[in-house]
């Protein structure tokens, strides 16, 4: 609850001053938002107890919600038979799945004309399908950047062309004056929420040997899901990370980095992956090592899709950090809203919250993804 105040409030003072600003997905909105952010962000940090301790389950069951309330409802007139080009990242995890099925049930809805593409987590390939996108003349382009860096060319030929670009999930380095909004999670926030709970799960032991299991190196997510634990349980000498290494958020590379790190540390205590199919391939290689995941190797993720939700509901998994992969009907309210000449916020961030096991059990007969 404490969490999804916050993140209202902090919605609420971004479009403040987006509103005394008068302007919309311009530079100086974006210190704005940067501020808003951070101000959430460490919100965040100083009341991570209470926020782990009371997850509300009501968001959960919704499959969570937007914050920055001020995206315009999408108008179906101005969405009919828009052409809109959406370059998605892959399919590297069960949170990618359920994005993809979100944005194209929504394009359905509205009768977008919806020109999907999947970069399979390949950079080129994805400025490659976004420059098909300016040549083809597309009404928008959206999409969830692979890696963070790199997209000041792409981004410019789109302005260039006068087409108006969403990111969705991920956001880039890029000034912001080259995109119209960024809808998606503070995956910094993610971070220090696992690390919050990670904090209080092992109060009373001296010593925490930890694995990392990074998400695809450069993507915002692997980043700042990083910066977020380092904000919480960087200085305190008791947790020690034996290796941290990408798994590439999928399954199979959780498990192959995870037997590795098996092979090599008698004396794990916990895994922190960036990502439920990582954790979920790190769960086979503990088993397969002969020990109990969730008892001898305590294991703290992030998505909270169904399958994650059922290891933790299973005992398998601790404790699970909300992202809500739903933002199909948020990046069509976008459209809408830049199609028809609408100032939209700059910055929308997503509604989200964290599950232990009883919540876990709670939560998924009517979990959505
Ligand atoms: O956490 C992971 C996916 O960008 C938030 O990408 C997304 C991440 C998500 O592969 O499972």
């Amino acid at each position: 609850m404490i969490t999804r105040k916050l993140a209202v409030l902090a919605a609420a003072a971004a479009a403040f001053t987006l509103a005394a600003c008068g302007s919309s997905a311009s530079t100086s909105t974006s210190t704005t938002s940067a501020a808003a952010s951070s101000a959430a962000s460490s919100a965040a940090a100083t009341s991570q107890a209470s926020s782990a301790a009371s997850a509300s389950g009501s968001a959960a069951a919704s499959g969570s919600a937007a914050a920055g309330g001020e995206l315009p409802a999408a108008d179906p007139a101005v969405l009919k038979d828009a052409v809109i080009g959406f370059a998605q990242v892959g399919s590297e995890s069960g949170w990618r799945s359920a994005n993809t099925d979100s944005i194209k049930s929504s394009a359905e809805e509205y009768g977008v004309d919806l020109q999907f593409t999947s970069a399979e987590g390949d950079q080129a390939k994805q400025i490659s399908s976004i420059k098909t996108f300016i040549t083809q003349g597309v009404d928008l382009i959206a999409f969830s950047p692979v890696v963070e860096t790199g997209w000041d060319a792409v981004l410019q030929e789109a302005k260039a062309a006068d087409i108006p670009v969403i990111l969705t999930d991920r956001s880039v380095d890029s000034d912001s004056s080259l995109y119209q909004t960024f809808i998606g999670s503070d995956f910094i926030v993610e971070g220090e929420k696992a690390a919050t709970w990670a904090k209080g799960e092992f109060a009373d032991t001296d010593k925490v040997n930890m694995v990392v299991l990074e998400g695809t190196t450069g993507s915002a997510p692997a980043n700042d899901r990083a910066t977020g634990w380092a904000n919480v349980l960087g200085s305190d000498p008791k947790f020690t990370t034996l290796a941290s290494q990408t798994g590439d958020f999928t399954r199979d590379g959780g498990k192959k980095v995870m037997e590795g790190f098996l092979a090599t540390y008698p004396d794990i205590n916990l895994v922190y992956a960036h990502n439920d199919d990582m954790g979920l391939g790190a769960i086979e290689a503990i088993e397969a090592a002969g020990k109990v995941p969730g008892k001898d190797i305590k294991i703290v993720t992030i998505d909270a899709v169904k399958a994650g939700m059922e290891a933790l509901a299973a005992g398998k998994i601790n404790f699970i950090v909300e992202c809500s992969p739903l933002l199909g009907e948020q990046l069509f309210q976008a459209a809408s809203g830049v199609l028809s000449g609408q100032e939209i916020p700059a910055r929308v961030v997503t509604i989200e919250t964290t599950f232990d096991q009883e919540q876990a059990i709670a939560a998924l007969p009517t979990r959505l993804y």
